[in-house]
C-alpha cells in the first residue's frame, strides 16, 4: 500500500491508476480506524479498482471546546491495518498544507445541515462539507463511500454532491455494531468500562422504537416520546431524539420508508450518535 502526504504526489498516483484503466474509490475518515471503517473499505474495493482511504482529523468540523485535541490519532497502526484490508493508498494530508493560513472558502449546505447535529454543533457540517468537497477535488474519485452511522452527514454530502455537480457516485455502508448493539465509533474509546456497559442501552432504545413501528405504530410523536423515556431512564442526557425524513432531515409527520429515528446522547462526558431506519424500503 502506498502512503502519501503530498497533494501533487497523490494526484500523480491517481493519474497512474486512471491510465491503467482503474476506477478510483475514496473512503474519507478521521482515523482511529475500526471494523465500521473497514466495512467501507471493502465496499470501496467492490465498487472500484483503486481504493484510497484518507485519514485527516479535520479541524474545521470541530468547534472550540470539542474534542479536536484529544481525538485519537494512530496513523501508523491505521496504515498497517489498511494495508491488510487491501486499500491501495492511504492519504495522510498535513493540516498546515491542507488549509493555508488564510484559507477562507467554505461550503454551506442549507436546510439539511440545520436540524439534529447541526443545531447542537453549529458550523460542524460547514466543516464536513468543505473537507469532503476538497477531498473530492483533490482525489477526483469515481465512487465515495460513507457510513449510515452518520446519517445527517450522508444527507449533507448527497445534497452537496448533487447541487455542485461533483461527478462522484456515493455508496452508503450500513452501521457496524458491537455484539451488544453499540455502534462502533472512534469515540467509544473515551468510555469507562461502566459507561461502555451502559452505552448498549442507547441502541437498545432505538431498536425498540423500530420494533414498535414494525408492530404497526406510525405516529412520530409516540415513537419519540417512548425513545426519550427509555434513554432518560437509562441515565443518559439527551441532545436530541428526532423522527425525521432522512434525505431532507425534516421532522417527519408520518412514518414511512424514508423515515429514521436519530439521536445524540451523552454518557458521562462522551457524546454518542446513532440512528435506525424505522421502515425498510
Ligand atoms: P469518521 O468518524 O472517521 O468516519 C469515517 C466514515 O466511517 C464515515 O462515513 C462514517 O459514517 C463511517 N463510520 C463510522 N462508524 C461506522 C460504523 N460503526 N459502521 C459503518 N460506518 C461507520 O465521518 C467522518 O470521519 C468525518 O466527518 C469525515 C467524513 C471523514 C470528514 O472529515
Amino acid at each position: 500500500m502506498i502512503a502519501v502526504k503530498d497533494l501533487s504526489e497523490l494526484r500523480a498516483h491517481v493519474r497512474d491508476a486512471c491510465a491503467s484503466g482503474r476506477t478510483i474509490g475514496l473512503v474519507p475518515t478521521m482515523g482511529a480506524l475500526h471494523a465500521g471503517h473497514f466495512s467501507l473499505v471493502r465496499l470501496a474495493r467492490r465498487e472500484s479498482g483503486f481504493v484510497i482511504v484518507s485519514i485527516f482529523v479535520n479541524p474545521l468540523q470541530f468547534a472550540a471546546g470539542e474534542d479536536f485535541e484529544r481525538y485519537p490519532r494512530r496513523a501508523d497502526e491505521d496504515s498497517e491495518m489498511l494495508d491488510r484490508e487491501g486499500a491501495d493508498l492511504v492519504y495522510l494530508p498535513d493540516a498546515s498544507q491542507f488549509y493555508s493560513p488564510d484559507f477562507s472558502t467554505t461550503i454551506e449546505v442549507a436546510g439539511v445541515s440545520e436540524g439534529g447535529e447541526g443545531a447542537v454543533r453549529p458550523g460542524h457540517f460547514r466543516g464536513v462539507a468543505t473537507v469532503v468537497g476538497k477531498l473530492f477535488l483533490q482525489v477526483a474519485p469515481d465512487v465515495a463511500v460513507f457510513g449510515r452511522k452518520d446519517l445527517q452527514q450522508v444527507a449533507v454530502i448527497r445534497r452537496m454532491t448533487r447541487d455542485l455537480d461533483f461527478p462522484v457516485r456515493l455508496v452508503i455502508g450500513e452501521t457496524v455494531r458491537e455484539p451488544d448493539g453499540l455502534a462502533l465509533s472512534s469515540r467509544n474509546a473515551y468510555l469507562s468500562p461502566a459507561e461502555r456497559q451502559r452505552a448498549a442501552l442507547f441502541s437498545k432504545a432505538l431498536f425498540e422504537a423500530r420494533d414498535r413501528v414494525r408492530a404497526g405504530e406510525r405516529d412520530p410523536q409516540v415513537i419519540e416520546r417512548a425513545a426519550r423515556q427509555a434513554l432518560a431512564g437509562a441515565g443518559f442526557s439527551i441532545d436530541y431524539v428526532d423522527v425525521l425524513e432522512w434525505e431532507t432531515m425534516r421532522r417527519a409527520t408520518r412514518i414511512d420508508s424514508g423515515t429514521a429515528l436519530a439521536a445524540a446522547i451523552r454518557v458521562g462526558k462522551t457524546r454518542l450518535i446513532d440512528n435506525v431506519l424505522l421502515l425498510e424500503r
